[in-house]
């Protein structure tokens, strides 16, 4: 696709809302920081919250518990009414225009797709009832014989609140448990009817709903975010010709090559099954155990032990289809494709010190980025690239395109932008749209097909069968949040939860007592692609699938030193975790076959030496046709956001100097990043000139790890009781560490010397000082420095702390 029609649909792009976060309502540095905007919705629901919980001081209600008197005439239940619609709405992103109706929804209203409009549900102003609409009396004591005697069995109302609380979990999902998701929109940039007859790729600007799950893979439901997994990105299309599912991770290959395989690997990464340890970590015998007895699974580990595997937010990571697919044209002509997902905000990473102690300080750290982003308005967004080639052309590679363990380097075949996907509404309600939400690789439409790879082909089979439990019984399709936009006709009838109502008698083809319907679509609906199929039925692999190391090689070679370092740190770490020295040894003699300077250092990080490399499955492997690879590297995407959605840490204390803090503040503001201030302890502080500050985080419960920048104060006497504080030196020392900007202001210089921070012998662009009453003219280099989003020189400079 030309590069000015890319352009012209990216300059369509509506403006953006900037809102202020819920955590941190923004205040201005006009005032001080001391008092909120009142025209911000976020604020007026944080408003109503308190107005209604300040007219209820205590439970009005409970005296009338007690006694025979108040037994047989309970009282109603207090209310307070709230003029603000704002109060009971789950997300703020409601109000957002979203094009699943094409329009702006009502106050007070969620604009989405019909299946869940005609689910939702608001209380406010509304009597409590059991689940078959009858009022109830009294929400607070079941019924018994006398006040002291024993409770009835004919207590109904009673027996179905527990029964229904009985029941409230259902089995998570075996893998990908723990994850996130938003509703918005895919915008086609041009037709692309060339390829394929997809809905979404009909005409230029087509607007197509979706919905979006981000997850990690090992861990469990309540598992923590930062752990170093892959992340699945899962787009469910809701197409005019049905739904569509793109479900696909931030790495694009995986560990195994076909279908039969996945349970063991599976078994190999979960808890071991003996003790039920360690939860959301690679970090242990069984999976170094099984991967070292699979080089395939090179390559994958690679970009697992890169920072790719702990990415800064599920907003700042690429996303992948992985497997090789069709897509289909109107004359049924097809060419092979892989789906690549590519972030405006840039790919950037946590470090591995820095996600370890986030897991501790916030274990919910990417699923609050999410949902922050999205409230305040800074609408997520990724462009769709397709690698397009034919089968012809895939036969001359070294490698098999139908082999999931190898990507194919866009030098041999470049990524066309097709569209863009936005993010712009938070779910209403947590388990009935992203826990019910039913992915399925199966889910195809017409124009898009599938390859023979065979990792895929477990897929098709793997995921209506996984929700038939999950979600208790076949009609899962009827979920709101599941169900199409496009009609749903055919003979499937009954079973467990079924919805639909279907009218008359017929429910079999071919019918005449129906006059032949619901009738088979023919040219109009879903054909299989007639791939020729004439080979021996085998249980195999093609000779090319025995190739392991040249792509793992390939990925090494593409990262910078400092990405390198990181692998090899990551390694050393997940090495260090097993018991038992035979795996370490094996592992390291596979990593012999990727690169030298990778098996040394690991070995050297394990105090052991390389040992000889693992014999290959093939011994005179293809020459690879790229060695190096730019788009491989991180830094490869740095993204078009500045500092937009970056959260800083603006240390604060009893006479802090008002008017740096409030220059800084407004120029982050204004740059569209979060400033939040940070007190030895939540709640007002007052400046040298007297004007009040509020706190909303403190020190001890928002530690340094979870800002993407800081700012330390000046003000003399603000810098003693900081330096009082035990919590300041750790603050500081994390956040110089993990390479990430520091501005230092006026007297601050002093607690820099106390953490034994000195800057190194090279010039740091990180590590910012601005005199007393010049932190104006320091601002935009901080800017500068916060959009750059880390200074890793400063870990080959010494001194370290
Ligand atoms: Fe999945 N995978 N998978 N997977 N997968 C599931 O489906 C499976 C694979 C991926 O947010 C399960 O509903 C098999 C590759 C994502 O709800 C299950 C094989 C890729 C999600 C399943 C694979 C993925 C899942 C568990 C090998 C990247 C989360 C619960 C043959 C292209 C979707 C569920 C969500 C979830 C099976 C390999 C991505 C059991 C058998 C490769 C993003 O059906």
């Amino acid at each position: 696709m030309p590069a000015s029609k890319k352009k012209n649909s990216k300059s369509a792009r509506p403006p953006v809302k900037a809102r202020p976060n819920t955590a941190a309502p923004r205040r201005t540095s006009e005032d001080s920081g001391a008092t909120l905007r009142t025209n911000d919705i976020v604020v007026e629901q944080a408003r109503a919250a308190n107005e209604v919980a300040a007219a209820m001081p205590f439970n009005a209600t409970k005296k009338s518990e007690y006694g025979h008197d108040h037994a047989v005439s309970p009282r109603a239940g207090t209310v307070v009414e709230s003029a603000s619609p704002a109060l009971t709405a789950s997300t703020q992103s409601e109000e957002s225009r979203t094009a699943k109706t094409g329009g702006s929804a009502a106050p007070g209203e969620n604009a989405t797709i019909a299946s869940l409009d005609r689910v939702r549900v608001d209380g406010s102003g509304q009597v409590l009832t059991t689940n078959q609409g009858v009022p109830v009396a009294d929400n607070q004591s079941s019924l018994k014989a006398g006040l002291r005697g024993p409770s009835l069995l004919e207590d109904f109302i009673l027996r179905e609140k527990i029964t229904h609380f009985d029941h409230e979990r259902i089995p998570e999902r075996i893998v990908h448990a723990r994850g996130s998701g938003a509703h918005g929109f895919f915008e086609a940039y041009e037709a692309l009817t060339q390829y394929t007859r997809a809905a979404p790729f009909a005409a230029a600007g087509k607007i197509t709903p979706v919905f979006v799950r981000f997850s990690t893979v090992a861990g469990e439901r309540g598992s923590k975010d930062t752990a170093r997994d892959v992340r699945g990105f899962a787009v469910k299309f809701y197409t005019d010709e049905g739904n569509w599912d793109l479900v696909g991770n931030n790495i694009p290959v995986f560990f195994i090559q076909d279908a039969m395989k996945f349970p063991d690997l599976v078994h190999a990464v979960k808890p071991e099954p003996h003790h039920g340890m360690p939860q959301a970590a690679s970090a242990h015998d069984t999976f170094w155990d099984f991967v070292s007895l699979m080089p395939e699974s090179t390559h994958m580990l690679m970009w697992v032990m890169s920072d790719r595997a702990i990415p800064r937010s599920l907003r700042m990571m690429q996303g992948f289809g992985v497997h090789t697919f069709r897509l289909v044209n109107e004359k049924g002509e097809s060419v092979f494709c892989k789906f690549h997902w590519k972030p405006r905000f840039g790919t950037h990473s946590l470090v591995w010190d820095e996600a370890v102690k986030i897991s501790g300080a916030d274990p919910d750290f990417h699923r609050r980025d999410l949902w922050e982003a999205i409230e305040s308005g800074d609408f997520p967004e990724w462009e769709l690239g397709l690698q397009i080639f034919t089968e012809e052309q895939s036969n001359g590679f070294s490698f098999d395109v139908l082999d999931a363990t190898k990507l194919i380097p866009e030098e041999l075949v470049p990524v066309t932008p097709v569209g863009r996907m936005v993010l712009n509404r938070n779910p209403d309600n947590f388990f009935a749209e992203t826990e019910q939400v039913a992915f399925c690789a199966a889910h195809v439409i017409p124009g898009i097909d599938f390859s023979n790879d065979p990792l895929l082909a477990g897929r098709i089979h793997s995921y209506v069968d996984t929700q038939i439990t999950r979600l208790g019984g076949p009609n899962f399709h009827e979920i709101p949040i599941n169900s199409p936009v496009a009609n749903v006709q055919n003979n499937q009838r009954d079973g467990m939860h079924r919805q639909a109502l279907h009218r008359g008698r017929v429910s079999y083809e071919p019918n005449s007592l129906a006059g032949g319907c619901p009738f088979q679509a023919g040219g109009a609906g879903f054909a299989s692609f007639p791939a020729p199929v004439e080979e021996d039925k085998v249980r195999g692999k093609p000779e090319k699938f025995a190739e392991h190391y040249a792509q793992a090689t390939l990925f090494f070679n593409s990262q910078t030193d400092v990405e390198k370092a990181h692998i090899i740190a990551a390694f050393r770490f997940e090495l260090s975790k097993v018991g038992v020295p035979a795996i370490r040894e094996r592992m390291l003699a596979s990593l012999a076959n990727v690169s030298s300077a990778l098996a040394e250092g690991v070995a050297a990080g394990l105090g052991m030496k390389v040992p000889d490399a693992m014999p290959r499955a093939l011994a005179r492997p293809p020459a690879p046709e790229v060695r190096k690879s730019a788009a491989l590297s991180l830094l490869a995407l740095r993204g078009e956001c500045g500092i937009r959605t970056r959260q800083i840490a603006i240390v604060i204390a009893d006479g802090v100097h008002r008017e740096s803090i409030a220059a800084i503040h407004g120029a982050l503001t204004a740059g569209g990043a979060v400033g939040h201030f940070v007190g030895p302890r939540v709640g007002k502080f007052v400046a040298d000139d007297g004007a009040e500050i509020e706190a909303d985080k403190s020190l001890e419960n928002s530690p340094s790890v979870l800002f993407d920048a800081l700012v330390l104060p000046d003000g003399v006497k603000a810098i003693e009781a900081l330096a009082q504080d035990g919590h300041s030196m750790e603050y500081l020392k994390d956040q110089f560490r993990h390479c990430k900007p520091i501005l230092v202001l006026g007297a601050s210089k002093r607690l820099l010397e106390m953490a034994g921070i000195r800057p190194g012998t090279a010039k740091d662009p990180g590590l910012i000082f601005a005199e007393p009453g010049k932190a104006a003219d320091a601002a935009q280099g901080f800017i500068a420095a916060i959009a750059a989003h880390r200074h890793p020189g400063r870990d080959s400079d010494p001194p370290k702390v």
